[in-house]
């Protein structure tokens, strides 16, 4: 979308976008607004986090068996209760929960799904480092409204999401969302005198090409050849491609792929050794991978697991693990060559 000033905010954004789809009811706009209002409250508590007893670890075990802290949870609780009661929701699905969690009774129920992974890069929390919210809303696939709200209609692949995104907090706390259809991908700064989200990055576009690459190199040992080959490849030496390539990784996934979305480059969290219990690797196809690979495919770039696309997989549990190649076109379509074994590199 060309043609919005600097200083638009979020819900003039939303709502010009709305206007030009005749079809649109204004509920999406409800939802994605409320979202908004539900980030702001997590940002003001991230950004407090080392001056008040919110940090740490409360000892919980998460359903993906890792340890869950004290910010986590709130912003769990946050998002669900700001976003049961507008009536938009079918049903709603976070990392922080194993199960789909349903409208209450009292609510009316809506259209659309919710999921998301409430506050990402949980490690980090403690020490300071960008932390983000994950969102990809899809439609329910049924026409019954009374329906029994059943895993199968949620469980769809990334291609049907609606419109997914990102909240940011980290030395400013940024949006940044999509609505699919060639609409672009749109990032917003949230202005904390004015409480308001405004226009900071317009129509983001990845270069076709990066010169970083981002992933965990202590896992390394984990691998096997091919992923090996490929992170050897962007260590080595070539004038002509522009290697080696720069290392970044931050360990949170949301400030990672933020960085290369804006600068080019290639994220990548791929399947490892390290757990026979996540042979897939780490990262979570519904609430981590297929947000970003909507986002950045809206932004010219592309998402794979290593051999096709990640918005093609078709997801048989909510919280499934996924390996991740993301971010600048040729360099994943180079990764996803190299892993599928359609090309060796020497
Ligand atoms: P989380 O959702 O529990 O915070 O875990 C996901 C995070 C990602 O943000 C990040 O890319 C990854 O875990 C880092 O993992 P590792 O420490 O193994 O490199
Ligand atoms: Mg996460």
């Amino acid at each position: 979308m060309q043609g919005e000033g600097v200083g638009t905010t979020i819900t003039q954004h939303i709502l010009s976008q709305q206007r030009k789809n005749p079809k649109a009811t204004g509920a999406f706009t409800t939802l994605l607004n409320e979202l908004v209002v539900a980030a702001k409250v997590i940002s003001r508590e991230a950004n407090k986090a080392g001056l008040v007893d919110i940090l740490g670890a409360t000892g919980k075990i998460n359903v993906q068996d890792e340890q869950v802290q004290k910010l986590d949870m709130f912003a769990n609780q946050v998002i669900i209760q700001r976003m049961q009661h507008i009536g938009q929701l079918w049903c709603m699905g976070s990392e922080e929960d194993p199960d789909l969690i349903e409208i209450p009774p009292q609510y009316p129920k809506g259209d659309y799904i919710l999921l998301f992974d409430p506050l990402d890069g949980s490690s980090n929390i403690d020490v300071n480092v960008s932390i983000g919210t994950i969102f990809g809303i899809y439609k329910r696939r049924t026409d019954s409204r009374e329906a029994e709200i059943l895993l199968s209609d949620v469980l769809q692949p990334g291609i049907k999401q609606m419109a997914a995104g990102y909240f940011i907090y980290g030395s400013s706390t940024i949006m940044v969302y999509t609505t699919g259809n060639e609409t672009g991908v749109h990032g917003f700064t949230l202005f904390p005198s004015v409480g308001e989200f405004l226009l900071s990055h317009e129509d983001i576009r990845i270069p076709e090409r990066g010169k970083i690459y981002s992933v965990n190199e202590g896992n390394y040992q984990y691998w096997d050849e091919k992923t090996r080959a490929l992170v050897d490849y962007f260590k080595t030496r070539d004038k002509e491609t522009g290697r080696p390539y720069t290392s970044r990784y931050v360990g949170s996934l949301v400030a990672d792929f933020h960085r290369n979305l804006l600068k080019g480059g290639i994220f990548m969290y791929p399947a490892d050794k390290k757990d026979p219990k996540k042979p897939s690797g780490k990262l979570r196809l519904m609430v981590e991978a297929n947000p970003l690979a909507m986002v950045v495919k809206e932004a010219g770039g592309y998402a794979s697991n290593g051999h096709g696309p990640i918005l093609e997989i078709d997801p048989g549990t909510l919280h499934q693990r996924v390996p991740l190649y993301i971010g600048s076109k040729k360099d994943v379509d180079l990764a996803e060559a190299v892993i599928s074994g359609k090309k060796k590199l020497d």
